[in-house]
């Protein structure tokens, strides 16, 4: 079922959608409010988010607004990839990573290393849960499963960035990492 994304072009945090859009590739039906003719105050529009804001993000059943839950969210193909190898390893005892889903994995890191050009964090100069949401995958995915980064510089840095900056970094996020690393090196033994 395609994406469809309520919009408007004059507001930053639609754009900050649509670029969150192309960075990982996705396409996604726009469909324009003009707000100066309060059409996001329809009843239509209110039984669909009763903020009544732009963007809103209509995936199915599920709807969302704030972009910054909807670029997070988006954001989770990153998840579903790394599920992809760690359902296959730890659950159906397979042991090697096909390169196929490696090269998934890849993809996605090359969407981020466009997404962060010129920016410290994912949605700007300071994190945001966006930065929460997938630093806890692609800590994960590169430190767990060996998947690594080095290609993508921006990337490393953001990771560095964040393992530095958000708050209970190394407490929260580092031992599960770790856990997961040993668990993988186990099963792959
Ligand atoms: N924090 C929200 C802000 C969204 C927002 O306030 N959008 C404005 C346009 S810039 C809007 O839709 N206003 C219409 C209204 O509140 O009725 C986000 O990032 O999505």
């Amino acid at each position: 079922m395609p994406l469809v994304l309520h919009c408007y072009d004059g507001s930053p945090s639609n754009r900050a959608v649509y670029m969150c859009l192309k960075a990982l590739g996705l396409e996604v039906i726009k469909k324009p409010v003009n707000l100066f003719k309060g059409e996001q105050l329809k009843p239509e529009f209110l039984k669909m988010n009763p903020q009544h804001t732009l963007p809103t993000l209509v995936d199915g059943d599920f709807v969302i607004w704030d972009s910054h839950v909807i670029c997070s969210y988006l954001w989770g193909v990153l998840f579903p990839r790394f599920m992809s190898i760690t359902v296959p390893l730890l659950v159906l005892k397979c042991k090697e990573i096909p390169e196929k889903k490696k090269t998934s994995v890849k993809d996605a890191f090359a969407f981020m290393e466009k997404f962060l050009e010129g920016r410290e964090y994912l949605t700007g100069a300071s994190y945001t849960i966006a930065d929460i949401c997938c630093i806890s995958t692609v800590s994960t995915i590169v430190g767990g499963l060996g998947i690594g980064a080095d290609e993508y510089p921006n990337v490393k840095a953001w990771m560095k960035r964040c393992r530095e900056n958000l708050p209970g970094y190394e407490e929260l996020n580092q031992p599960g990492v770790d856990g997961y690393k040993r668990i993988v090196a186990q099963e792959l033994a």
